[in-house]
């Protein structure tokens, strides 16, 4: 072949084009890496450890080009530069668009643009164009559809849209026209004429998508510096495009089942001991069941990190134990910002041992945060990472539970942090422009090995900045929503693209965070967020209250009733979650992602599902008291009154104000967990099964849900099969205090089995 030229070494093929040198990996048969050197380091933040097995392929020389194939890609490279990936059969997956872009007209004259300008309207159009930029565009079909990208605004399916990659604190509304909020994750899952597949960019500079809004033709990533490294991903359905990315950039670890019940939160609690515990006697007092309560920066001295105040509490250590016999965890906020001040240990230590970023001419950067003047840890960097978690030590000899990372995109009050401050990429000097959109990934990876190191247990670290492969190290909370019905409506397009993008354990701040709540929307809100896997209501300083009980009936009654609903199914959500540490398939997920042929389900952005077997088509509307419903394929049975409908239909139904539309699966069965206040230490010593339709099996898993024990076998894992004859509960293992008593409930009768020498018998 003319101007092509190659060579293969081990799993890598190295491609001399005519322009341009490339490296392709091939990682698995369904992931391929497409490498560009521009002199950047190699170094991932997102994947971790060594991920290329052992593969098979082919290098064809064809007359025009180069073709890589595996047993599930085929790769077509050709002399220009342009690279191909097709499925197995040969279905376009990911090919490079041949033309030229049409950049959009925005009509607009030099002279209108000052105009515009100064009137303070954004005119600057590309904010990437800086010396090092480049772009990939690829070709876009009529039907192909996009989902992904973590935390974005705006609807399930990204097409016509376009956002940016860049961490970004900024508490206004955020609604459709947001193009970035404060997470990264350069992740993107198409369906292109029904065939899926995944696009992975590992390049933490500024960055960009457009998914179709200049053009019809094409779509294209650009992106502000960095090497041309990004990941081709296929599979044949939409699920395991899911798994072969969480392989990729890791799955959601197991969490602790307590980190799955309800959690109190608001802004301005903490400022004393007093009122945390009246909140605590109040959940108590109502009937709420409820795991945690968190501690916002008022708790802090002086909003100084690894502090406690003295004035408004005893001992925090007894404060704590005293919740904790409540049956309250505690978790913690912590910032990165470490307060200017001479007197105090951290930022001591932290100056004496060149802890923080620096300036290029190589004085400490300071930027403002809550304690005033601040400084900020350079979490790039391996000794500050282990500084950091060895610092979580006090939280936890507290009997802290969890910690809360904010404010790590960074934020700052003093204007942006500018791109040259001088932030390490491990041992190597590098700059904010780079590092920026791993400074929350790196906060967090911190605070969960010190959360490890020091408690043994699953950490719970939740963090507001993350970038690609955060989910390892911790949950996500989505950041400063307000109280408003768009933002209700926004949660669930928002958590299942969060799910899709590997973060499988997300919420919202129920009720929201900003502005002022109603009755309605709290209400419809506990409704639509009742299987959002973190389940918090927060809200900020000022608002209005938005505790379950601050608006009297029918609220607190409603809110109560999908408390204790979301804790009969804890175990259901518990047993997802054991699941999707093995198959990184999320909890909340999206129509689409288990019924990725039916053309309905693209763009449906107010029902979701909760692994294979719910279906939540909440209320998102005010003043509504129906709505539609789209149930796919199957049998389903509505979950309130057990009528039964046949899929591939929308259904009119009901929604009176305490009513949170939600169908089963026909032939399902559910874990079902007796009525509690919280999660509860000790072994459960019985469970119930309950059967939707006439049929199903079930797996269940049950372990301390709490340390690492599982990892040395310390679990059990039963078996439950409902046929029209029989009904058989096995053991696939066991190393964990079995249940004593384990009830099957099926239409017309309640089933006892006891347990008898490490068998279940029916009674
Ligand atoms: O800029 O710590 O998103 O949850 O309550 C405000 C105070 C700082 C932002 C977080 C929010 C938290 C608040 N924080």
């Amino acid at each position: 072949m003319q101007n092509l030229n190659y060579k293969v070494d081990g799993q890598k093929v190295f491609v001399n084009c005519t322009n341009n040198k490339f490296e392709l990996t091939v990682l698995t048969p369904e992931i391929i890496r497409i490498f560009q050197d521009r002199g950047f380091s190699q170094n991932s933040y997102a994947i971790e450890g060594k991920k290329i097995q052992t593969t098979d392929f082919e290098i064809r020389e064809n007359e025009d080009h180069l073709e890589l194939k595996t047993s599930e890609l085929i790769v077509d490279i050709f002399p220009d530069s342009k690279i191909d990936v097709y499925d197995k059969d040969k279905n376009p997956l990911v090919l490079d668009y041949r033309k030229k872009r049409t950049p959009l007209d925005r009509q607009m004259s030099q002279d209108q643009k000052r105009l515009a300008e100064a009137e303070g309207h954004d005119v600057s159009g590309n904010l990437l164009k800086t010396d090092r930029y480049f772009e990939v565009v690829k070709k876009l079909a009529n039907d192909e559809q996009f989902y992904g990208l973590g935390d974005k605004t705006g609807f399930l399916n990204k097409r016509h849209y376009a956002y940016d990659n860049w961490n970004t604190d900024n508490p206004a509304p955020q609604v459709e026209n947001f193009t970035r909020l404060y997470k990264s994750v350069p992740f993107l899952l198409g369906l292109k004429n029904g065939h899926p597949y995944g696009l992975f960019f590992d390049d933490t500079y500024k960055s960009h998508f457009d998914l179709g809004k200049e053009s019809d033709n094409y779509y294209f990533y650009s992106a502000s510096s960095g090497n041309l490294d990004y990941y081709v991903i296929g599979g044949d359905s939409l699920k395991k495009i899911v798994e072969n990315y969480t392989y990729l950039t890791g799955k959601t670890p197991l969490p602790q089942k307590w980190t799955l019940g309800y959690q109190q939160s608001r802004w301005g609690y903490s400022v004393s001991q007093e009122r945390v515990e009246r909140i605590a006697e109040k959940l108590r007092e109502y009937d709420l069941p409820c795991d945690v309560i968190h501690l916002d920066i008022d708790y802090m001295d002086g909003y100084r990190v690894f502090t406690w105040r003295k004035d408004t509490y005893e001992d925090p250590r007894v404060f704590v134990s005293k919740l904790n016999k409540l049956g309250f965890k505690v978790v913690t906020i912590i910032d990165p910002g470490v307060k200017k001040d001479d007197k105090y240990g951290i930022y001591q230590e932290g100056v004496k041992k060149g802890y923080f970023v620096q300036n290029p001419d190589g004085t400490i950067y300071v930027n403002r945060v809550w304690p005033g003047d601040a400084v900020y840890p350079d979490f790039g960097r391996k000794q500050v990472r282990k500084w950091w978690a060895d610092n979580c030590k006090y939280l936890v000899d507290i009997g802290v539970s969890g910690i809360w990372d904010d404010m790590n995109e960074p934020a700052s009050f003093n204007g942006d942090i500018p791109d040259d401050i001088v932030f390490s990429d491990e041992e190597k000097k590098a700059t904010h422009a780079k590092m920026h959109n791993v400074y929350g990934h790196n906060m967090a990876k911190a605070t969960y090995e010190g959360l490890k190191k020091y408690s043994h247990k699953r950490p719970f670290v939740i963090t507001r900045a993350a970038y690609a492969g955060t989910q390892k190290y911790s949950t996500i909370w989505t950041g400063d929503n307000h109280s408003l019905w768009v933002h209700l409506q926004m949660m669930i397009p928002q958590l299942c693209n969060l799910g899709l993008s590997g973060f499988s354990f997300a919420g919202t701040d129920i009720g929201g965070f900003g502005s002022d709540t109603t009755p309605e929307l709290l209400t419809r809100w506990i409704e639509g967020a009742v299987f959002s896997p973190l389940f918090r209501n927060h809200a900020a300083l000022g608002t209005r209250s938005q505790e379950p009980w601050i608006f009297g009936e029918p609220t607190l009654s409603i809110y109560r009733k999908y408390l204790k609903l979301r804790y009969h199914l804890i175990d259901y959500l518990y047993d997802l979650f054991y699941k999707e540490s093995q198959n990184g398939l999320p909890i909340m997920r999206p129509l689409v992602l288990n019924y990725p042929q039916d053309k309905q389900v693209c763009d449906l952005n107010d029902e979701y599902m909760v692994g294979d077997a719910l279906l939540v088509a909440p209320v998102v509307e005010q003043g509504q008291t129906k709505r539609l419903v789209y149930l796919p394929e199957g049998s389903w049975i509505d979950f309130w009154d057990g009528n039964e409908y046949q899929g591939k239909t929308t259904i009119i139904v009901d929604a009176p104000i305490d009513k949170l539309p939600l169908f089963i699966k026909k032939n399902t069965i559910l874990p079902w967990n007796k009525e509690m206040t919280h999660v509860k230490d000790e072994p459960n010593s019985e469970i119930t099964f309950k059967l939707y339709g006439d049929n199903g099996s079930y797996q269940h898993y049950q372990d301390d849900g709490t340390d690492f024990s599982y990892e040395d076998g310390k679990y059990n894992l039963y078996d439950i099969n409902i046929g029209a004859e029989s009904i058989d509960i096995n053991l696939l293992h066991h190393d964990y205090p079995l249940y004593k008593n384990i009830y099957v409930e099926l239409a017309n009768k309640k089933v006892r089995f006891a347990l008898e020498h490490n068998k279940y018998v029916e009674k």
